[in-house]
């Protein structure tokens, strides 16, 4: 008796240390909780035989053992020879003797197929390489997760895009520059030597979603990261992450021949810096022979670069290229520059980075961000996609909620991402998406690449909020084939992370779906952009006019006055439209035809301009915001019923940070209105909730210790 309940008491606390508390992210592997599925699954896959003893197919045993014992709740015996109903898993040429008919494609591409061979069942995962047999291998535990068949497979899939990067903004000090989850996850005080478990986690996820890459330090860099011993810590990372198939690339700090190298300069023209640069490079790849190369953020927002001596980007860029080249290394040169002096930030990028089309290394991506100022809730595509033919662009989101509520608003981005890469630039007349411009198949360039700038901590969550982790997830999910559409990847996602239950999936699908029009609505609504808070970006300050440069303040931005509001780029003011090609231009250019949603990016209008639904402008941006509010009151009432349906501990969570989201969500609005009210001078419309304080309560709120900042 006393042993029985002893063995319940273990078992009890065995149940309470798995608590759902987020960690495992969407691989929770958790018994497949409809019987006939489970059945059926168990039939199917009865043993696994995986060939070949790489650490990349060491990787793919364990995480068929792993997933298959959890998701079966059986033991899956591993075996040398494969009977009836066994999942077998290889490369191509060590399955060689199966005689497939039809291949994986490309180096990463996957076939999982469904085969009788002499009178035996078998599944079978393969690729041209372990890579792509783990990226299989993740496909059918997804499968299986998402409660979808398996007995007749006949999955062939290759990725759109070949550099599939987390880009992190960790500094060195653990400091995650705009992270909302903690510190970094890089503990670079016990590496080499301390290999956290979280590393291998880390890993796993990214290769579950296809991320091939992660560049692991901040762009603004610290060269120490450049240093022996610190790349001594880099290397043992590239140790753990290489069997998962990422690679790891360092953010380099132009300057670094100064800082760590005592040269005088850092000339990239300088022969003495490109020896530097050589030798660093040739010591980088003697300890991490596959490192993927440098991300450089240069003579932008005060970080060092080619401009202090007189040269321009493509001189930069080249002269590291040239370092890395004979490793087979690269360069992501970043395009996000902008000058205080320009009547106009939007144009800044387009304006530096065109006439230098054609004079990149071949190993150069340029790397811009997805929209012209940075990452606002919503922004039109940047200007220079489709504008530099001869150079591979490589797409630049942000996961990290700078500007979307931070750690604490629930905003799925895969809508903002998939309205980026679907947007058409017409450079090569119709239909020349952002999308292919990415995948380089526009104009035909073998590079291409979607860096995400990473919302990962060391929260035990990872993201800080729970639905964070999607982004993380529709980031790789998209890099991998951005054909999927938002509500696919949501799917796919609540599925593995939640439920499988129709009515939950349908529910929460419902919450993430709506929230980033929410976000746009109660921050940002009908193209306004850049009115937050300086410094931290937590919350609105429209009013905001004392920043170091003047195109920190939102006053740049929203130009609101008592004749109207919005930014006039158009002909008759900045011109920036002119950095599309006609057919964009045409849609935003006439005030009247322009889109609500864009219609203050590019236009100052009238406070009465009536808009396409009839109302003023002014009573549209009223209706906006409290839209907005409405949103997420929707999506409080949505979780809440949910209750019954979800862990206490996930549920509790998410029901909290709802509440400030709902908060902050009337924050806005009312900080917006107020403010807005003091130059349109007209009335909030009957029916809606007015402020509940003063503008100038507002003013008076002050945030000295917000986070990331
Ligand atoms: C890494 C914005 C952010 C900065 C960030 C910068 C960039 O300005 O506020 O924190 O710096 O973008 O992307 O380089």
């Amino acid at each position: 008796m006393r042993k029985t309940l002893l063995l319940l008491s273990l078992l009890c606390v065995a149940h309470l240390l798995h608590a759902e508390d987020g960690y495992d992210l969407w691989l929770r592997y958790n018994r497949i909780d409809n019987n006939d599925l489970l059945i059926s699954y168990r039939k199917t896959i009865t043993a696994i035989h995986v060939a070949g003893q790489s650490p990349t197919m060491g990787a793919v045993k364990k995480e068929l053992e792993l997933g298959l014992n959890g998701l079966l709740d059986t033991h899956i015996a591993v075996t040398n020879k494969p009977a009836n109903n066994t999942l077998i898993a290889g490369t191509l040429e060590a399955l060689a003797d199966l005689k497939l008919e039809d291949k994986p494609t490309g180096p990463e591409g996957f076939l999982i197929v469904s085969k009788v061979i002499d009178g035996k069942h078998y599944t079978i995962i393969t690729g041209n390489t372990a890579a792509g047999v783990l990226y299989g291998t993740f496909h059918l535990l997804r499968l299986l997760q998402t409660h979808q068949p398996i007995e007749k497979l006949h999955i062939i899939s290759t990725p759109r895009v070949k550099l599939r990067l987390l880009n992190h903004w960790d500094n060195l000090n653990r400091y995650v520059e705009r992270g909302y989850a903690g510190i970094s996850i890089w503990n670079w005080h016990t590496l080499p030597d301390y290999i956290d478990d979280r590393y291998i986690d880390y890993a796993r996820a990214n290769a579950s979603v296809g991320i091939n890459g992660t560049v692991l330090n901040n762009v603004n860099a610290n060269a120490t990261v450049l240093t022996a011993p610190y790349l001594q810590k880099v290397a043992a990372l590239a140790n753990v992450l290489r069997p998962y198939g990422i690679r790891v690339y360092l953010s380099a700090r132009f300057s670094a021949p100064i800082e760590i190298g005592r040269l005088k300069t850092a000339d990239p023209l300088n022969d003495t810096v490109r020896q530097w640069w050589q030798a660093k490079a040739k010591e980088i790849y003697q300890l991490i022979p596959d490192f993927g190369g440098f991300l450089v953020k240069a003579n932008s927002e005060g970080q060092p670069g080619p401009q202090s001596y007189g040269r321009n980007h493509a001189d930069g860029a080249n002269m590291m290229a040239d370092a890395v080249a004979p490793f087979g290394g690269i360069v992501i040169w970043r395009a996000f520059v902008y000058d205080p002096q320009a009547n106009d930030r939007f144009k800044q990028a387009y304006a530096e980075f065109t006439p230098l089309d054609g004079k990149f290394r071949k190993n150069v991506l340029v790397q811009v961000k997805n929209g012209p100022i940075d990452f606002q809730p919503r922004e039109p595509f940047s200007p220079l996609f489709g504008a530099m033919p001869q150079t591979p662009l490589m797409m630049e989101f942000q996961l990290t909620q700078e500007y979307l509520g931070q750690g604490t608003h629930l905003v799925y981005e895969a809508p903002l991402f998939k309205e980026v890469l679907d947007a058409d630039t017409h450079a090569k007349g119709p239909n020349s998406t952002v999308a292919k411009v990415i995948d380089g198949s526009l104009y035909e360039h073998t590079l291409s690449g979607i860096a995400g700038v990473s919302n990962v901590g060391n929260e035990r969550n990872w993201t800080g909020h729970l639905f964070g982790q999607a982004n993380w997830y529709a980031l790789g999910r998209l890099a991998w084939d951005y054909n999927l559409t938002s509500e696919q990847i949501a799917t796919e996602w609540i599925r593995q992370t939640f439920s499988n239950n129709p009515a939950v999936v349908a529910s929460i699908k419902e919450i993430m779906l709506s929230s980033r029009e929410a976000v746009v609505n109660y921050m940002t609504p009908l193209g306004l952009h850049h009115i937050m808070g300086n410094g931290h970006h937590y919350g609105p300050a429209p009013w905001s006019n004392k920043a170091p440069r003047p195109d920190w303040d939102p006053v740049y931005y929203h130009k609101a006055d008592a004749t109207g509001i919005g930014f006039d780029r158009t002909a008759s003011g900045t011109n920036a439209l002119e950095q599309y090609q006609p057919a964009v231009r045409k849609l935003y250019a006439d005030s009247n035809t322009c889109s609500d949603q864009y219609l203050l990016w590019f236009h100052h209008v009238s406070w009465q301009h009536k808009m396409h639904s009839g109302r003023t402008l002014w009573n549209e941006l009223c209706h906006k915001y409290q839209q907005g509010v409405d949103s997420v009151s929707a999506m409080q009432h949505r979780w809440e019923q949910l209750k019954s349906h979800i862990d206490p501990e996930r549920f509790h969570q998410v029901q909290m940070l709802l509440a400030i989201q709902h908060k902050d969500a009337i924050w806005w609005r009312n900080v917006c209105l107020l403010y807005f009210q003091t130059f349109s001078k007209m009335p909030f419309p009957a029916n809606y909730e007015k402020p509940d304080h003063t503008l100038e309560y507002y003013q008076q709120q002050r945030f000295p210790y917000a986070p990331g900042n």
